[in-house]
């Protein structure tokens, strides 16, 4: 509907128009370049990235944009609106890592644009916001990376293939935040689409568009507020796990395996990695399932798919906590209110759920689901109503330069 599409574009305009001032007040003249890269949630489809597997998600709402104006000299300049250090150094395609931690987000997809010829003719400054919550599963760091990205893209006036851009700011998030992250953050924040989650094969990188434009659905997501942090290892023991699974059943990657392989397969597994192995291939499958049912217009067989993937990720996979897992009851337990489907998203070890759920009913069950949760851990969430939006690009600052 237009009118809240509307409301989105105005809270891109209000936060640019803030930004551009703050960049006059801060560098001294106003600027002339400006990108955008929204945040993520996946619908489902969860650690199956870096299983060659597939995934669903939809960028959001909420966004990182950047402002620029470029320098007399070969330097780069970051201020983040969050922050008040500065980083500097200089435009090359070997940027080290460096202090404050924040602008290791964006050394690396500075360096990998110039490695690919994409080269802004002098150094700039930068001025960044956020309205991304960082730690909430949201991909706020892809956003970033992804949104650097495309601002040295207009910078340079050349463009980047959209998956070549996922793919070096992917491998940013590696070797510049040592997170051994799978496609599918940068992927979405880079080509997601108006009013469609897409469907991603990460093997192929084929994508899929999965309309999400019904009125009468919404897409509340709830913070549980308990911050992850995937540096912390277990990303990265997971994804051990499953490569060691895919290695005794003898496939590439636990996308080619199915249900019965594994099965035939349990003595030769521990049970650890067999339930691990057990979460991917299901899940896999509900993905599939999802994308179907919802080109269908079949809202209602979201449901069970949602719920069964949060207790795979639960169970088997084991990467929800006790404060995930009450929201995605408390979700549950409003079905007769308008509840579709519910579940954990992203990385996992804390950060949001995703919700869908008829739109008449959206605002109970976001008070009732944030009163629930205050009530029984004491912790204040936060809950918001997303629409599928677009994905990358830059903004013209024309109109704010002329101070
Ligand atoms: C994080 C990673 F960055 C993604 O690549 C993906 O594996 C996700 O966790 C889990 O589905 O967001």
């Amino acid at each position: 509907d237009i009118m809240s599409l509307m409301t989105a574009n105005a809270m891109i305009q209000a936060q640019l128009s803030s930004l551009c001032d703050q960049f006059s007040t801060f560098f001294k003249e106003a600027p002339t370049h400006a990108a955008i890269a929204p945040g993520r949630v996946n619908l489902i489809g969860e650690h199956t990235d870096y299983n060659d597997g597939f995934v669903l998600p939809m960028a959001i709402e909420r966004q990182t944009l950047m402002v620029a104006s470029f320098r007399d000299d070969d330097q780069v300049h970051l201020k983040s609106t969050a922050f008040d250090e500065k980083a500097i150094f200089s435009l090359s395609s070997n940027i080290p890592t460096g202090e404050p931690t924040w602008s290791n987000y964006l050394r690396g997809p500075i360096s990998y644009c110039l490695e690919k010829g994409i080269t802004p003719p002098s150094g700039f400054n930068v001025l960044l916001d956020s309205t991304v919550p960082g730690g909430g599963g949201l991909s706020s760091s892809a956003s970033l990376e992804v949104a650097m990205a495309t601002l040295v893209e207009t910078l340079a006036d050349k463009n980047l293939d959209p998956v070549q851009k996922a793919l070096i700011c992917q491998k940013a998030e590696h070797i510049y935040a040592g997170t051994p992250c799978g496609i599918m953050d940068q992927f979405i924040s880079a080509m997601g689409q108006e009013g469609s989650a897409l469907l991603i094969d990460c093997r192929s990188h084929e994508t899929t568009p999965v309309k999400l434009d019904d009125p009468n659905i919404v897409i509340i997501i709830t913070n549980s507020n308990k911050a992850h942090e995937l540096s912390g290892g277990e990303y990265a023991e997971r994804r051990e796990q499953c490569e060691s699974a895919a290695r005794t059943l003898g496939v590439k990657a636990l996308r080619d395996a199915t249900l019965d392989q594994l099965k035939d397969a349990r003595e030769k597994l521990d049970p650890v990695t067999y339930r691990r192995a057990l979460h991917i291939i299901t899940e896999n499958q509900r993905t599939l399932e999802a994308a179907s049912v919802l080109n269908n217009g079949n809202f209602l067989a979201m449901g069970p798919l949602m719920f069964a993937s949060h207790e795979s990720m639960k169970n088997d996979f084991e990467i929800t906590t006790p404060e995930l897992d009450l929201l995605v009851t408390l979700a549950a337990d409003m079905a007769e209110q308008g509840v579709i489907g519910s579940r954990m998203t992203g990385g996992g070890f804390g950060g949001c759920t995703v919700t869908l759920a008829y739109a008449e009913y959206a605002m109970p069950i976001m008070k009732s689901l944030c009163t629930r949760y205050r009530e029984q851990t004491g912790i204040e969430p936060s809950a918001f109503i997303t629409r599928p939006a677009a994905g990358a690009r830059p903004l013209t600052v024309t109109q704010y330069t002329s101070m």
